[in-house]
């Protein structure tokens, strides 16, 4: 078998996806995920530009040494452009193989390690009892970890403190991000009254999660995790911006609130030193973005050694495709953790067609031959790319911030 045509497909359906499509001489074909938001048309044009050309004629199951002549033959190693067009190519070769092996993708990573794969969804709110109440509703909808995030009183909602600015800030198509105002005092008194307030309402029986998007400094996220130890929290996450792991040192030294860190990594180097020191309890690689199937089982067997678990990024710009390898990823693997899942619209999966499921706060991967996504080419070519960025933030005397 060999590699005959790649195909980029640039689409929005709502939001703005990265799609690889690898054509082989024997009519086979496998779909993969490219998805940088912000930066898709760079992506498309380091796959159609640089890799599509050195791969054609190439044997698409020798997935392994195609990685390595991607990761180790550009000369310059990791970064996300580079790891997203690797892992899109990867994803597509794991569907060749899987498909050109009659089986889902999962058996050829060892078959199952368990039955189902535990989600956390998302609440946010602007004030504390909108976010109570949105937390029990979706306990009632059968969720076991939800995630919770709260406005904060006397600044405009920012991103990612509740589910309306969370798509205004995707949604709304930008020429130039949107900018936020950020104050940390501001913040850090507000986080255990909304735990406090959720703990009453839902109970002890529900994995409650935070996300803090790389707002605080270790010290500040030290005192933050020690604030949250009475409420029991499943995680921490992005508590601080990673590029210096041994950041982590200091909050790990105060805290038994576990933490999880690792969404906009790209490469195994990202994490090892949090792995191999034991200073997180999740890894939040996911496969666009930490070079596909094969570069996220190697960071997840090398989290296995370490007692760290997996937790793969799952936003809506991450897209169905991808969503589709990780829960493949995840129901093999044994150190598997949790799946963030946002879901998508009607129209997402309109253009991806996938053979996963959700039921009640669980994903299935499907039994399908393959990765078991697909995408209908026509109905993308409706929804061409919009421009748009998350937005950046400043602090209130309008320096940005140390993230
Ligand atoms: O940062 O959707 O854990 N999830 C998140 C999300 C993501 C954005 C960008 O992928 O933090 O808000
Ligand atoms: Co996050």
């Amino acid at each position: 078998m060999k590699i005959k045509d790649i195909k980029v497909i640039v689409c929005s359906p709502g939001r703005n996806f990265v799609t690889v499509k690898i054509i082989t001489d024997e009519g086979l074909y496998g779909v993969g995920d490219g998805t940088v938001n912000g930066r898709e048309l760079s992506v498309a044009s380091y796959l159609e530009d640089h890799v599509a050309p050195t791969l054609i004629g190439m044997d698409p199951l020798r997935t392994e040494d195609i990685w390595q002549y991607l990761y180790k033959g550009a000369y310059w190693r990791r970064g996300p452009i580079t790891m997203a067009a690797i892992g899109a190519i990867d994803m597509a070769l794991w569907d060749i193989k899987a498909k050109a092996a009659n089986m889902p993708l999962y058996q050829l990573l060892g078959g199952r390690s368990r039955d189902k794969v535990m989600v956390y969804k998302h609440v946010g709110g602007l004030d504390i009892s909108e976010v109570a109440e949105g937390v029990v509703a979706l306990r009632e909808q059968g969720l076991d970890a939800i995630r919770a995030q709260v406005a904060i009183p006397g600044l405009p909602p920012i991103y990612g403190t509740g589910d309306s600015t969370d798509q205004d800030a995707l949604l709304n198509k930008r020429v130039v991000p949107h900018e936020e105002v950020w104050a940390t005092h501001k913040y850090l008194p507000l986080v255990p009254k909304l735990f406090e307030k959720v703990r009453d309402a839902v109970g002890w029986h529900v994995h409650l999660l935070h996300d803090v998007h790389h707002r605080l400094t270790p010290i500040e996220a030290a005192r933050l995790g020690k604030d949250l130890e009475p409420f029991r929290l499943f995680w921490l996450e992005d508590a601080i911006p990673a590029e210096l792991q041994e950041g982590f040192r200091i909050i790990r030294q105060h805290t038994t609130t576990p933490l999880a860190v690792g969404e906009v990594f790209n490469s195994i180097y990202d994490t090892h030193t949090l792995i191999t020191e034991q200073l997180i309890d999740y890894a939040r690689v996911t496969s666009v973005h930490a070079g596909g199937v094969t570069g996220l089982k190697k960071i997840f067997d090398l989290a296995a050694i370490y007692h760290v678990r997996s937790a793969c990024h799952g936003p809506q710009d991450v897209s169905p495709i991808a969503m589709g390898c990780n829960i493949h990823v995840d129901v093999a693997i044994p150190n598997f953790g949790i799946q963030e899942y946002s879901g998508y619209t009607k129209l997402m999966h309109d253009v991806f067609k996938c053979a996963w499921s959700y039921d009640r706060g669980y994903l299935q991967p499907g039994e399908v031959a393959g990765h078991g996504v697909d995408i209908d080419e026509d109905l993308a070519a409706k929804h061409p790319y919009q421009q748009a960025y998350l937005p950046v933030a400043r602090l209130q005397d309008g320096s940005m911030t140390s993230w």
